[in-house]
């Protein structure tokens, strides 16, 4: 085709996938509503796609949780112990967990803030292919009168993203099973052939992010071995969110039909040595990117599909990766500035934008078209970077005599539950039927009762519980200049889980004070230390769509000095302890090893600058949520943070590494508590990490936290694990200071 989308968002316009699952998970809706609500939200998109102008839109896009964890099951790659009575059982139980069971592991999809499922592979794990949610969906499709092209996530994609299975052996990696997998995806390539289909999309977005020799090999001999099958639909392998570089020539040596190209990320595709083998292959030409909210400037993109067609054998206009990543419709948002309105496009003004300029490129005569863009601008010169904080041991020293905390002092991450008052004040708020005023003392109440419940609890350094969030970056960006937020701009997360990432599209600056009336009020309510939360600016920015007209670090830096006036402001209000988050500063690290270096030294700048106005009295906390945070303690060290607090407690201390220890040479806090299970952890088991803890950290540095935010868990088990931490915490530290 000349047009295509490689993905669509699948969550529902309105959410309704969400509601469904969660309706479903309740026990509300029976697995057949369930079938049900997928069944039209796939109707209703494929509907909508041929509407705007594709003739054969994409199908098995679709996913009740995710599609990774699809592909594990299209490969028949589930591990026993999650084997239930229903496929709805075994599924749900391997993505969510069960009474019984712990749930495989989630990570990041690449460089997004969507999470997948990691399959879990070993030596023993047995393919069998299950090609019935694909063939299903072609036949869902043509009853509608649409012929569609199946997406599947490519076999080299799905064994790198695998794990092995824990406690297999050593030696072993997913990729190794690649023949048997290959085994499978023929059958299923020969099912939807039989079905009629005639393209097939094979995801390896895997390709573009720089790989071996080795796994460069596989991929070739993966497609010399599909392309030979005799029963099968054309292949269309697919990588994106970067240059295929190396892996270009290993697919066009290869008898695969089409291959796909990220002409947004990768933009040397056009300057590199083009593979001869490429012209007798279709090229789709990802030119309308999928991961930001942008509209598509028409000449650069048509310039680039000129060029294209001067060298592959015919070329079809595409977005850059699957439009998953994006919100359906600008025209379900009446809230924007129609200044900015007229810059965007989100999934269904991309899809527009593909089909215009394969309108525009089927009449541009050879040779014809705009000539391809001038270099990138110059990068701008920087703001200098402002001063350092003094040594680590002058600041702690002020520190311990101006806070004067116990050993082993105890605190949170930030977030105290979310009680359903609250959110249904803020939706009555934002309707208008509910007053400032009125929302405000709603907000002081559970501050109140949050303090009072610390108190209780004999916690040492308090919060205020956040209450008036909704999201750590959506308030924020609520109250800063050059951000606009969405009504309706909902992008899925993981599973049920969405966030509205904000739009940031102009200057960043920081008007009055965003949290220091919160902070104020708590603090006025206690003799006890509270601290105030920000979010970290590198965090803002990952978790928003990002103006591309400044290079990232200096949007960065923009938002680091407008969170740098928020901690001035919080000191001059009397908070002597202040936590700034970068849950996400591993997130936002390059694909590739060689941009590592420098994305780091920028973003431990951007940090700096948020945090270094603050006084040598004025600690400095920060937390990082992920356990793999192997590749970036030296960058958690530049931090510099007084306090880092860090998800430990999953990874069973696996974090504490000796090279961990040495990298965190000043207070840490390494989570004693999963917040991610309900489960409650008694006073011994919180003693008995602490005592591992003292192991390997000197007293006087080891901070007793759970090992994140407590927004998503429910007041009772809270109550109950910080019961059990504080006691825990007392019995350890009468050990400590008697010189145990
Ligand atoms: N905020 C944002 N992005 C994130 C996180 C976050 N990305 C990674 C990490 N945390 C995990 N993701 C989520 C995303 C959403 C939710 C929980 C964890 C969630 N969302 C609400 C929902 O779907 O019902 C909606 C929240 C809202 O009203 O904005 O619970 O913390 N930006
Ligand atoms: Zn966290």
């Amino acid at each position: 085709p000349a047009a295509t989308v490689l993905g669509y968002p699948r969550i529902g316009r309105r959410r309704e996938l969400k509601r469904a699952l969660e309706a479903y998970w309740d026990g509300r809706a029976t697995a057949a509503g369930l079938r049900r609500a997928g069944l039209d939200l796939r109707r209703e998109s494929w509907t909508r796609l041929a509407a705007l102008g594709l003739d054969r839109p994409p199908s098995n896009t679709f996913s009740l949780y995710d599609h990774v964890l699809d592909t594990a099951v299209m490969l028949g790659a589930v591990p026993e112990r999650y084997r239930g009575p229903s496929a709805e059982d075994t599924y749900f139980a391997m993505a969510r967990g069960t009474d019984r069971v712990a749930p495989l592991r989630m990570t990041k999809w690449f460089d997004t803030n969507y999470h997948y499922i990691v399959p879990e592979i070993g030596p023993d794990t047995v393919f069998a292919a299950d090609p019935g949610k694909p063939v299903a969906e072609v036949r869902e499709a043509r009853e509608l009168g649409l012929s569609t092209r199946p997406v599947l996530v490519g076999p080299v994609t799905f064994l790198l993203l695998a794990q092995g299975v824990p406690g297999g052996a050593r030696r072993f990696a997913p990729l190794d099973r690649l023949p048997d997998v290959l085994g499978a995806y023929k059958n299923v390539l020969a099912a939807l052939a039989a079905e009629g289909v005639d393209w097939v999309q094979l995801d390896e977005p895997a390709l573009a992010a720089g790989r071996t020799e080795a796994e460069l090999d596989a991929a070739g001999a993966a497609y010399r071995r599909l392309g030979a099958l005799p029963d099968r639909p054309g292949l269309f392998v697919a990588t994106y969110f970067g240059s295929a570089g190396a892996a270009l020539p290993v697919l066009a040596d290869t008898p695969v039909e089409a291959i796909g190209l990220d002409l947004v990320r990768g933009d040397d595709h056009l300057t590199a040595a083009w593979p001869e083998a490429l012209a007798g292959k279709t090229v789709v030409a990802g030119v309308v990117s999928g991961r930001d909210v942008w509209r598509t400037e028409p000449e650069p993109a048509l310039a680039a599909l000129a060029a294209l067609r001067e060298r592959a054998g015919s070329v079809s206009v595409s977005t850059s990766c699957s439009l998953l990543h994006v919100p359906y419709d600008l025209a379900a948002e009446t809230t924007l500035e129609p200044a900015l309105v007229r810059r965007l496009a989100f999934a269904d003004q991309k899809v527009a934008e593909v089909t215009g300029l394969a309108a525009r490129l089927a009449v541009l005569p050879p040779g014809g078209g705009p000539s391809l863009p001038p270099p990138a601008a110059p990068v701008p010169t920087r703001p200098p970077a402002p001063p350092a904080r003094s040594p680590y041991e002058v600041r702690a020293a002020a520190q311990a005599a101006h806070l004067r905390l116990p050993p082993l002092p105890t605190t949170t991450i930030g977030s105290f539950p979310q009680t359903g008052e609250l959110r249904a004040a803020r939706a009555a708020l934002a309707a208008g039927e509910l007053g400032e005023a009125e929302y405000d003392r709603r907000v002081r109440g559970e501050i109140e009762r949050v303090v009072r419940l610390q108190e209780r609890l004999g916690l040492d350094v308090l919060v205020h519980g956040e209450p008036e969030r909704n999201d750590m970056v959506q308030y924020f960006a609520e109250h800063l200049d050059g951000f606009a937020v969405t009504r309706n701009g909902w992008v899925q997360s993981y599973g049920s889980r969405c966030t509205r990432p904000p739009i940031l599209h102009g200057d960043v600056r920081r008007g009055a004070p965003i949290t220091v009336r919160w902070a104020e009020y708590a603090r006025s309510l206690t003799a006890m230390p509270v601290k105030g939360m920000l979010t970290g600016p590198v965090t803002i920015v990952a978790w928003s769509f990002v103006r591309r007209d400044l290079p990232l670090r200096d949007v960065v830096f923009q938002v680091a000095d407008a969170v740098r006036d928020e901690v001035r402001d919080l000191e001059d209000a009397g908070i002597s302890i202040i936590q700034v988050d970068e849950p996400a500063l591993r997130e936002l690290l390059p694909l590739r090893a060689a941009d590592q270096e420098a994305y780091l030294a920028w973003a431990v700048e951007a940090y700096r600058r948020a945090t270094s106005g603050a006084g040598d009295r004025t600690q400095i906390h920060t937390h990082l949520c992920y356990s793999d945070a192997d590749q970036i303690l030296a960058a958690i060290d530049g931090l510099d943070a007084d306090v880092t607090s860090i998800e430990s407690a999953r990874s069973h201390g696996r974090i504490l590494t000796e090279p961990a220890v040495a990298a965190f040479a000043r207070g840490l806090g390494p989570g004693v508590y999963d917040i991610h299970s309900p489960r409650v952890p008694d006073a011994a088991e919180v003693e008995k990490s602490l005592r591992a803890l003292l192991d390997v950290l000197p007293p006087g540095r080891v901070w007793v936290n759970p090992d994140c935010g407590l927004k998503t868990r429910t007041y009772p088990q809270v109550e109950a694990a910080l019961t059990n931490l504080v006691t825990a915490t007392r019995r350890v530290r009468d050990t400590v200071t008697s010189g145990g």
